[in-house]
């Protein structure tokens, strides 16, 4: 305040003391400044006592869990742990995720669908673009209304430029890799190492689902007490390599196939990481307020997840030129088709198709002081995860009208009817469902039009499309009509030209280090392959010409 005056008369200012006009200057600002800080002062204890009786939220995410890779689902894999949290807390049933990472991870964080956010199939490592910019994200949320917010393990929703990367998207704390998948022990993807906290690269040694674990454990340990926390504990595991703790994989010596052992092992160190998160959470007495939602991103990959065609393909292929395909583009197919080892029973399909097996995935709350125990038949999305927390937390300032996940809290806690919201999901297949209540809907290239009725067939197998003409009409039109985002995609070329691989030498620099196009070396065949190609048209040709030259 700029005040210049003359008169020593005293004068009567805003809090009713007097004072002389030669101290007015210094008083007036002060009187102020002390009204502000004491309601700044009240505000923040208000809003941090606010913030500590909000609970804490972790989200556990595996990735391509199976459905029948489960204990409590009958698998022949233990999970002692994920079991008595299913029986003691909710079992969701019917909980559905979309067929790839890429694309349920920006659901989980933004509660809408990929396909209105442009993304049809997991993120190639030099994808150019992420998680669109204009879309605020799970962790903004939590973190604009005072939690700590963490994520540990996968990010996949952008790496090429640093405003893609998790630290710029709302986690106060990143530990973990940025890309669709690393070497469980090695940490590294298509080349470049693949570990870090907070955006410097650490090479240490351990198991993924180890390390991830324990960091998870740290935090908790040593947060802030006067603050929440929001943790997205997203395991590595059991997505290929097929690789587990010794010890782990001997437990399952009695299965015969040896990649079974290997994904089987994958999946009890889950359970063991969980078990330790919740022991940590006890030791802590933070049990009775923290929510914990355990999914897995997409159905188990496997052999049945792939199109039966695809797979005559491919065995033509290993006749001709054996083990492994020349190209590794190739032979990258070939080798998760041959031994990835989720086993979705009885559902139909796997990872990456609309089909039941890679879509409706395990997931179960665990939150007794909040929810009563049971399990929910009603569908339930990861659509759903931000506006069902939201609104479990009281968080504020989003626009859940512009999600297409609602939210299922009030259901969940037994105080309001569930919420059937229409649900899309994209294939990397070709497929696409429409879900309405319990019916579904597939297009697919080249296939027939698809009707299920999911509660008399779940497993998909009467097409009853005939029966139900008006009602395959609309919901393909609401396929049709669905409002779908500008692609994040790059050309499928460029990820064929420098595949994805899941641990395995490093060629160039970590991903931490890198902004931009991570090249390493081009591989000889892909010059090769288009002489030969050139070479064999030629010849064909040259036949062709012949055979016409000599026709009468
Ligand atoms: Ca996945």
């Amino acid at each position: 305040m700029n005040v210049q005056t003359n008169n020593k008369e005293p004068r009567r200012i805003i809090d009713g003391s007097l004072c002389d006009a030669r101290t007015f200057r210094m008083h007036v600002p002060w009187t102020l400044w002390r009204s502000f800080l004491f309601m700044l002062i009240a505000f923040l204890v208000e809003l941090s006592a606010s913030a500590q009786d909000r609970p804490n939220i972790i989200i556990i995410v595996a990735d391509d869990l199976g459905w029948n890779d489960l204990g409590y689902h009958g698998s022949e894999i233990r999970t002692p742990t994920l079991d008595s949290l299913a029986r003691e807390g909710v079992e969701l049933n019917r909980f559905y995720a979309h067929p790839t990472c890429s694309p349920t991870r920006s659901a989980l964080v933004t509660g809408k669908s990929p396909l209105r956010l442009g993304f049809l199939s997991p993120l190639a490592k030099n994808n150019r673009l992420g998680l669109p910019l204009s879309e605020s994200t799970i962790a903004d949320h939590f973190r604009w209304n005072g939690y700590q917010t963490i994520l540990i393990g996968k990010w996949h929703l952008g790496r090429f430029s640093n405003e893609y990367l998790p630290n710029s998207r709302g986690f106060d704390h990143f530990y973990g890799y940025l890309t669709g998948g690393v070497g469980h022990y090695d940490h590294v993807h298509g080349g470049g190492l693949d570990w870090q906290r907070n955006g410097a690269t650490i090479r240490e040694e351990g198991y993924t689902t180890d390390l991830l674990t324990n960091e998870a454990i740290r935090i908790i340990q040593r947060h802030d007490p006067m603050k929440p926390f929001f943790i997205e504990l997203s395991y590595a595991a059991p997505h290929m390599p097929n690789e587990a703790p010794k010890e782990a994989v001997e437990e399952y010596g009695h299965l015969q196939d040896e990649n079974r052992q290997l994904h089987a092992a994958m999946v009890s160190e889950i359970d063991r990481g969980v078990k330790r998160i919740f022991e940590t959470l006890s030791e802590q007495e933070l049990l009775d307020r923290t929510i914990v939602w355990f999914l897995s991103d997409n159905g188990g990959e496997c052999a049945e997840a792939y199109l039966e065609t695809t797979r005559q393909r491919f065995d033509q292929l290993t006749k001709i030129f054996g083990e492994p395909l020349p190209l590794e583009a190739l032979e990258f197919v070939r080798h998760n088709m041959a031994n990835s080892a989720s086993d979705n029973e009885p559902l139909k399909g796997g990872k990456g198709t609309a089909f039941e097996g890679g879509v409706r995935v395990p997931s179960l709350i665990y939150a007794p002081q909040y929810l009563p125990a049971g399990r929910v038949d009603e569908r339930i999305t990861v659509n759903d995860v931000l506006p069902t927390l939201a609104a479990a937390t009281g968080l504020t300032g989003l626009d859940s009208s512009a999600m297409d996940g609602v939210n299922q809290w009030g259901f969940l806690s037994g105080n309001a009817q569930h919420v059937s919201a229409d649900f899309i999901v994209h294939g990397t297949n070709g497929q696409e469902a429409y879900y309405r209540d319990h019916f579904k809907l597939i297009l697919g290239k080249g296939d027939e039009l698809q009707l299920f009725d999911l509660m008399k067939d779940p497993f998909e197998t009467n097409n009853v499309a005939s029966h139900h003409p008006e009602l395959v009409q609309e919901l393909t039109q609401k396929l049709v009509d669905f409002p779908r985002g500008e692609s994040v995609h790059d050309p499928i070329w460029k990820a064929l030209l420098d595949m994805d691989r899941f641990g395995g030498e490093e060629d160039r620099p970590p991903w931490a280090e890198v902004e931009g196009v991570n090249a390493g070396p081009v591989h000889p065949l892909y010059f090769i392959l288009p002489v030969l190609l050139l070479s064999v048209f030629a010849s064909i040709w040259t036949v062709r010409r012949r055979r016409k030259r000599r026709e009468p």
